[in-house]
């Protein structure tokens, strides 16, 4: 099975991105986990993007967050998919980060996640990996049946839990 990217642009987006990380595992997803950024470090951004499929991987998740140009500065350079994840700021909340990851110009997709979406950028880079994986296809069912469970769970308890609010 082809390995999945976790980059990011600093260490401190990795209280979010760790949730990434353990998601990819829960899907017995084999990960690397690397600081890379395309502002300070553009030459490791470089070849990081241009031997990613030679070195084995098959979807790089990106999370930068601010002018965050991570995701896209891969994306240009490599014919793998990239997710991007922008990273909630202080200042404005993740939408600098948002803006600069999803509004990427004709040619050079980045499928961008929710603002801190870690989770879901795991489980989509877990989908592309299972079109061709159907051992991966049925843990990602059975990671949406259990989600079934629980809201089924929470819809059942849901009158009682009012009753006690009101
Ligand atoms: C971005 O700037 C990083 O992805 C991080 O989200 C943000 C702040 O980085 P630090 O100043 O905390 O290293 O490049």
């Amino acid at each position: 099975m082809y390995k999945v990217a976790i980059i990011m642009g600093s260490d401190s987006d990795l209280p979010v991105m760790k949730d990434c990380a353990k998601m990819l595992g829960k899907f017995g997803i084999e990960y690397d986990v690397k600081v890379i950024s395309a502002h300070r470090t553009p030459q490791a951004a470089e070849d990081f993007a241009k031997n990613a499929r030679k070195n084995g991987y098959g979807v790089i998740i990106a999370a930068a967050g601010k002018a965050a140009h991570l995701a896209g500065v891969i994306a240009s350079m490599t014919t793998l998919p990239v997710i991007g994840v922008p990273i909630k700021t202080s200042m404005m909340g993740g939408l600098d980060s948002l803006l600069s990851t999803v509004q990427m110009p004709k040619g050079i997709p980045v499928a961008t996640v929710a603002v801190d979406g870690a989770d879901n950028a795991a489980i989509l880079a877990a989908q592309i990996m299972a079109v061709y994986d159907e051992t991966l296809a049925e843990k990602l069912a059975s990671h949406k049946a259990n989600m079934v469970a629980e809201i089924e769970a929470k819809n059942n308890t849901i009158d009682e839990k009012l009753k006690e609010m009101i």
